[in-house]
């Protein structure tokens, strides 16, 4: 049971404590710029940026306030004052553009925002043409007001069960979706997932790519070292090619970041010195097996994958490392529940694939009521993906439920298809979605970046053809493959499958691919 006081301002126990309890000196933010920030130090900064947003900002305890700026220490900083001032936080993610803001600028009723100075351009478009947007704020504006302010700053006296985030969720389709957060979700994910499946310790050094809009990057970056008073590494830049020379420099001990990333990174690895790290946290889509055996092969470390959600504020099924079993998510974080569920919301037995429902501790809450109640039953968020659970309980991800193939009366799912591929030595990444088909309905499409020592030839397609008919089903290989340079992805990992999907409609009809004739 996560019990915690009824008035309860969270940054009291992320930063306050630890000043309070003597580990002040403690070094909380470290950053490619030479920040290297102690306990003590972002208290005070954050106290700073509170006293300007109570003060000249003229924030009350509700307000929302938008934040927009790449993963960097005033980023924390005011993320953290806006919950201690009693604000509810929107951060978003800063490749989204005028149009996609104002929708989420609308939808939480923003009048302020806090910006990075080189991230203002698409916000000011949007402020121009907003009737709620009323300030933007830069943050070198923001510092310059904080140099004079006081250091010092009450938490103001919020309940347990305030909100003190809105999480949209990035949805790879249509408008996105507001997730409400209380002050002890925060907590939550901190004393469920952190202490139970990571077990992080005071002298970890974290880091990872997931910008702090999506909060796997909030969990990852900020909360789960800050419940410990461990330290983070925040890296604007955090590309594997990136994070690697990052890692060399900052030796952290914990990784987060997506699968596909993790795969990029193992040809790259033996330029740089990677050997400080001791947990990797993989989440946003699924985990290959093909990814974790190699990643293990490479490093000796043990991918830990996690399924989260925005809706649930974090991970709520994974595994730590001596029980996790290669190729499923794991099982329930303790004090979450899952299951599976068939088509009229029953419970479906082990071995059959079903969506996946879970409820637990953080959520789900949507702000929009109607989809409260279509989507939240009885405490029960159902979620988008098709899993199957197995006689130990372990979750098995399939895919989202409308990447489901259903080519001649057979249901293929894609993720499926794209791990069998990726154990081939010639597959960098692939991405595998269905093309309308005038006989089956559809059919199996593959989308394969090769490896860039790999010539593209027909023998390879044939080839590879034979070797997913020999690691999976045959009637699920792909009867069509093209090779492409790259795949679409989001600003969270992510592959849009939708992207393919526009692009495998057009291509169909077209015969047979020009790249693979
Ligand atoms: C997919 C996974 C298989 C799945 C997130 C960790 O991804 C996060 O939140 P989003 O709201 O998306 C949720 C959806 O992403 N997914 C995420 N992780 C996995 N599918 N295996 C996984 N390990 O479709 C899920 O419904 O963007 C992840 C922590 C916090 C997060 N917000």
């Amino acid at each position: 049971e996560l019990a915690y006081p009824e008035r309860l301002n969270c940054v009291t126990e992320f930063v306050d404590r630890h000043v309070a309890e003597g580990r002040g000196g403690r070094t909380a933010i470290l950053a490619p710029d030479g920040t290297n920030w102690t306990y003590a130090g972002l208290a005070a900064e954050i106290n700073r940026i509170a006293n300007v947003l109570t003060g000249a900002l003229g924030l009350v305890p509700g307000n929302r306030v938008l934040l927009r700026a790449p993963n960097n220490p005033t980023m924390v900083a005011a993320y953290l004052a806006v919950i201690k001032a009693g604000g509810i936080v929107v951060a978003t993610m800063p490749l989204l553009r005028a149009r996609e803001l104002g929708q989420i600028v609308d939808k939480a009723e923003i009048a302020l925002a806090l910006c990075d100075d080189r991230l203002t351009d698409e916000l000011t478009k949007t402020a121009a043409g907003s009737r709620f947007l009323k300030r933007v704020v830069t943050f070198s504006e923001l510092k310059t007001l904080a140099a004079d302010a006081s250091a010092d700053f009450a938490p103001v006296d919020t309940a347990r069960d305030d909100v003190c985030l809105f999480g949209f969720t990035s949805g790879t389709t249509g408008e996105p979706k507001c997730t409400m957060h209380f002050h002890r979700d925060l907590l939550a994910i901190c004393d469920a997932y952190a202490l139970n499946v990571l077990k992080p310790g005071p002298d970890d050094r974290f880091i990872g790519s997931p910008p702090l809009a999506f909060t796997f990057g909030l969990g990852g970056l900020v909360l789960f070292p800050f419940r410990v008073g461990a330290s983070t590494v925040l890296v604007e830049k955090a590309s594997p090619g990136d994070l690697l020379p990052a890692i060399a420099t900052f030796k952290p001990t914990i990784c987060f970041t997506a699968p596909t990333a993790y795969r990029a990174m193992i040809p790259l690895l033996g330029d740089h010195d990677w050997r400080s790290l001791r947990k990797c946290v993989s989440a946003g889509e699924a985990l290959p097996k093909a990814t974790f055996d190699a990643w293990q092969a490479a490093t000796g470390l043990k991918l830990m994958d996690g399924i989260g959600a925005t809706e649930m504020l974090h991970i709520f099924i994974s595994a730590p490392e001596e029980a996790i079993r290669p190729g499923a998510t794991g099982r329930p974080v303790p004090g979450y529940e899952a299951k599976v569920i068939g088509a009229d919301g029953e419970d479906l037995p082990p071995g059959t694939p079903g969506r996946l429902a879970v409820r637990g501790p953080t959520g789900c809450r949507y702000l929009a009521d109607e989809r409260q109640r279509k989507y939240v039953v009885g405490g029960w968020n159902v979620t988008g993906d098709t899993y199957v659970q197995d006689e130990d309980g372990y979750f098995w991800y399939q895919a989202r439920n409308d990447d489901m193939i259903v080519s001649a009366g057979y249901n293929i799912a894609g993720p499926e298809v794209e791990a069998a591929l990726l154990a081939h030595p010639a597959v960098a990444e692939a991405g595998v979605v269905g093309q309308p088909d005038p006989e089956r309905g559809m059919i199996v499409k593959a989308y394969v970046v090769p490896k860039p020592e790999v010539t593209v030839t027909p023998a390879l397609v044939v080839e590879l053809q034979a070797f997913v008919k020999d690691e999976i089903a045959p009637y699920k290989y792909p009867r069509d493959i093209a090779f492409v340079p790259q795949l679409p992805r989001t600003e969270t990992g992510k592959l849009q499958r939708f992207a393919l999907r526009e692009r495998a409609a057009r291509e169909a009809g077209a015969g047979h691919s020009p790249d693979t004739a």
